[in-house]
């Protein structure tokens, strides 16, 4: 059974569906992960979300220490938090970070992201639908990468 891919989710997207639906759209978290369990088929699937820096840090460890591939929305940490991309530098695994909305199309403070130096894919502005293409690219990862 090959290590599951980690969905993690940072704060405030337990909102997502009533949260500036012009920005993120009416997609529930909860539907977001439907979508991710659909495209990782087979392949077993942790998803997760906090509003707690710390359980996003703890998550990534656990990741870590099952050689997981993970993909994060770290939502505003993605800006500021040098724990989180400290905690990400130890992992062996492809780490794909993903942005509901095109942060680059946003207000200057979201433009500059602490997790993109480690992260091996970016992908935002593809809205809810980008957690699919994260999952189906690792999966393309995962498939063409030695054991
Ligand atoms: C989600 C958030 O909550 C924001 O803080 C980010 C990201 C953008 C998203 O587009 O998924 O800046």
């Amino acid at each position: 059974m090959p290590a599951p891919i980690y969905v993690l989710n940072g704060p405030n997207l337990n909102r997502l569906g009533t949260r500036e639906p012009d920005i993120y759209g009416h997609t529930t978290l909860a539907e977001v992960e439907t979508m991710c369990r659909e495209a990782a088929g087979d392949h077993p699937l942790v998803f997760r979300q906090s509003n707690k820096e710390f359980e996003i840090i703890e998550w990534v460890h656990e990741a870590i220490d099952a050689k997981a591939a993970i993909v994060i929305n770290p939502a505003a940490f993605t800006f500021y938090s040098m724990a989180i991309m400290d905690a990400l530098k130890m992992a062996s695994g492809p780490i794909i970070e993903l942005h509901i909305s095109n942060v680059h199309k946003r207000e200057p403070m979201y433009h500059k992201s602490l997790v993109s130096a480690v992260a091996t894919a970016v992908i935002a502005g593809l809205g809810p639908y980008g957690y699919v293409v994260a999952i189906q690219s690792i999966k393309h990862i995962l498939a063409s990468t030695p054991a």
